[in-house]
């Protein structure tokens, strides 16, 4: 802890406790503590801490060919693209690594539709996103946050963007009446923001409203992907998809796809924009790339990880242990005044602590539930977020649903007392 804070630059605040290893549903620390792991490095351990699948087909992967850049073919690329593409149901695939990336990636590839196939004026194409949104921290990106947090100080920003409120199918409406909107980017349930869940029906309304517009409906599934919401895509609302989506009637199928985070399983930083020929067709030899999209290690990883997916059935794990969380934390929030709300779907959760933004209550509560075996991370002040990995058991839930239960009434009563 002291070197990283000697050397390393402080733009992240962890809670004390240095990881050591981690299995499934669990981390150790350096002295051998074991804790569940609740965060899931924000969603990338979906499929569990050091999964010998995913860790198997990287490391045999490895020992072959690690990369040789898209100067040249190579053995795996092509294989996984056919693999992703059929698994998710679109034409082409895109790769890259982060999800910062594969936003840009989206932004770039809608604004050239816009003008090589809409016929929106050089220079004036515009994208439409949310108050609230997260999609990584690059400059551009940056430019349309409204979290004073992400954009203070770093402007100049990029053009092109507007802002419009999230879960308000009227306001997108409104901003839809611009011919020159290419597209509109949206999380389908707002992680950083809180795990804010909108309105059932959002989701279809908007992509409907951008189909009869013309305009590009890009969701980001960097966070809620992969079965983390308890479908495959949150975008595949609530269809009883079993792993593989069935496009039920509910289903909102985006124009542009981006995925990251557990598309490695964690293992290996992997990213990817999905979208069908007529729109991925806009981009030509030289016009987009990255030195290590597609290597052939990533190829590996993602199939090995998507696969997982499928086979441990973890869109229905997801989606039954979801249920059986929050309906704990109801019976935990009746209580316990120390809580006020539990939201979210499958396993991408959050409860608010009944104190303001500016209290330490929840990142003091998450101390707590660190030295009772459990990790969990405060998001703006008093948010605690909890999203295990999908791989869990109910037992094990159980088990941490008890720790949630005896850390909060403890600290509650910790909390009268003191006042
Ligand atoms: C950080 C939160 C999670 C994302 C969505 C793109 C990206 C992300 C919807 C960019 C990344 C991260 C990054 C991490 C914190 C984090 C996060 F707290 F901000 F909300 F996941 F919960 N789209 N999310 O959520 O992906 O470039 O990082 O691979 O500290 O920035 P990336």
């Amino acid at each position: 802890m002291e070197m990283e804070n000697d050397h390393g630059a402080h733009n992240y605040h962890p809670l004390p406790v240095v990881l050591d290893s981690g299995k499934g549903v669990h981390v150790w620390d350096i002295e051998g503590n074991q804790y569940f792991d609740f965060l899931s490095a924000y969603s990338a351990v979906n499929q569990g801490h050091c999964h010998p699948r995913i860790v198997g087909a990287m490391k045999q992967q490895a020992e072959k060919l690690t990369l040789t850049s898209r100067a040249f073919f190579n053995s795996n690329l092509g294989k996984y693209e056919a693999f992703i593409t059929s698994y998710f149901g679109y034409d082409k695939v895109l790769p890259m690594n982060t999800g910062a990336e594969a936003v840009e990636t989206a932004i770039k590839i809608a604004r050239k539709w816009a003008y090589d196939v809409k016929g929106v004026p050089p220079g004036l194409a515009k994208i439409i996103t949310c108050e609230g949104n997260f999609h990584g921290r690059t400059t551009t990106i940056v430019s349309f946050s409204t979290d004073t947090d992400s954009t203070g100080g770093f402007g100049p920003f990029t053009p092109g963007f507007e802002v419009i409120p999230y879960d308000d199918t009227e306001a997108l409406e409104v901003a839809l009446k611009d011919p020159n909107v290419a597209g509109f980017l949206v999380e389908p349930i707002q992680g950083e923001a809180g795990v804010y869940t909108p309105s059932d029906d959002y989701v279809q309304k908007a992509q409907a409203l951008c189909e009869k517009a013309g305009v590009l409906f890009i969701a980001d599934e960097v966070q809620t992907g992969i079965a983390r919401t308890g479908s495959l895509l949150a975008t595949c609302g609530n269809c009883s998809c079993a792993g593989h989506c069935e496009r039920q009637s509910t289903y909102a199928k985006a124009d542009v796809l981006i995925l990251g985070k557990a598309l490695s399983g964690g293992a290996y930083p992997v990213s990817a924009v999905l979208a069908d020929n007529e729109i991925m067709g806009v981009i030509h030899p030289g016009q987009h790339g990255s030195t290590f999209g597609g290597n052939p290690v990533a190829a590996e990883v993602g199939i090995a990880a998507l696969q997982v997916v499928v086979d441990e059935k973890l869109s229905q794990n997801a989606r039954q242990l979801g249920d059986q969380f929050r309906q704990a934390m109801r019976e935990l929030i009746a209580e316990s005044d120390l809580l006020t709300h539990v939201r979210g779907k499958g396993m991408l959760n959050a409860v608010v602590i009944n104190d303001s933004p500016e209290s330490s209550t929840a990142w003091d509560l998450c101390v707590a539930l660190k030295n009772n075996g459990l990790l969990a991370k405060p998001t703006h002040g008093n948010i605690i977020r909890f999203a295990p990995p999908l791989v869990m058991t109910e037992d094990e839930l159980e088990a941490c649903i008890q720790i949630i239960r005896k850390t909060v009434l403890e600290f509650t009563k910790d909390a009268n007392q003191q006042a």
